[in-house]
């Protein structure tokens, strides 16, 4: 059995969280990963609050497991979202994009666990005295907005600097993964992009396929110099990028670029001028399945790799 402490501590079965992806995560992806015995976690990107409020009642009506909110703090919106995590208490809120400390508190007070996502020692190392209850450490192979330092790196160096669960993401498909991290000190992986592929996701197959066709050098990072670096898959969009920052185009102009790229790509699917943010795992992604057959697959593939590893290591 794979079971760690951060099982008891979400109450979930898997030490498996979904990734809170903005246009991906939603009412039907988030309750399917909850009742395969992962946690799962709505993207509330930068949807406006009653997006939210109809999410969790979609949420609540399809499960009774536990599942979080992803707030994504660069949001216009983020403190009208923590307002109805405070009316509407969830078990869990991650957060991504900034640092939540001034929202900790009174989540806590609740009894919500407030999990940051960090991408760097120095805001974990902050973020410990706002009592915060673990920490995700996503490493740049990830999709979407990402930091500098690889999930190898990384997931060591905050499990050495924090007292606190700290759970690996970025660069996790399978069960592999799911051992690695734990190797590095880990208690469980937060993956997005593997579940952007689920069955109950419900983007537009053709970003399902674009995923699916992807290979292993197929994602680009765009807006280094707008300060929010980005990684998603290559395609006219990003080469346009390419262009603007390679001709150090204002930093305004390559900003616009990215307003509402994001939804043009998940909910519109347009695969070439919208922003398919996806990770560097996404090469391996090459089917859909549902929620439950992922989880499973896996649980099932650490279970082997531990028992390879014991006849390997004497
Ligand atoms: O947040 C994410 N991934 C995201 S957010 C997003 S929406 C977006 N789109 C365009 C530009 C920016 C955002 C798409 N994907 N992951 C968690 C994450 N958080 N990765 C890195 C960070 C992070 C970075 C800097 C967290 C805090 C931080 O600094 C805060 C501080 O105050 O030092």
């Amino acid at each position: 059995m794979i079971r760690t402490m951060l099982c008891d501590l979400l109450g979930i079965e898997y030490p498996i969280i979904q990734g809170g992806m903005a246009w991906v995560a939603t009412a039907e992806l988030v309750a399917a990963v909850s009742e395969a015995g992962g946690l799962g976690v709505i993207g509330s990107g930068a949807a406006p609050p009653e997006w939210l409020r109809e999410q969790l009642h979609r949420t609540r009506k399809l499960t009774q497991k536990p599942f979080g909110v992803n707030v994504m703090l660069l949001s216009p919106y983020a403190n009208e979202i923590m307002e109805i995590l405070l009316k509407e208490p969830v078990a869990v809120v991650t957060t991504g994009a900034g640092n939540p400390g001034k929202y900790v508190p009174a989540l806590k007070e609740l009894g919500t666990r407030v999990i940051p996502v960090v991408s760097s020692v120095a805001l974990a190392k902050r973020l410990t005295r706002w009592g915060v209850d673990a920490f995700i450490a996503e490493g740049m192979e990830s999709g979407g907005h990402i930091g500098e330092l690889t999930t190898m790196a990384l997931t060591p160096q905050v499990v050495e600097a924090v007292d606190l669960p700290v759970i690996a993401a970025g660069g996790v498909y399978d069960g592999r993964g799911l051992v690695a991290a734990l190797a590095l000190g880990a208690v469980g992986v937060q993956m997005g992009t593997r579940f952007m592929c689920a069955a109950e996701c419900t983007i537009p197959r053709r970003v399902k396929d674009f995923v699916i066709r992807s290979r292993d050098r197929d994602t680009a990072i765009s807006g280094v110099s707008t300060g929010h670096p980005v990684r998603a898959l290559r395609n006219k969009l990003t080469r346009k990028y390419e262009e603007m920052e390679k001709n150090h185009a204002p930093v305004a102009d390559i900003e616009n670029l990215g307003v509402g790229s994001l939804r043009r790509a998940m909910v519109e699917g347009d695969i070439e001028n919208g922003t398919v943010m996806a990770g560097q795992v996404s090469a391996m992604v090459n089917k859909v399945q549902p929620a439950e057959e992922i989880i499973q697959d896996i649980i099932n593939g650490a279970r082997r790799v531990v028992k390879g590893l014991n006849g390997q290591v004497v």
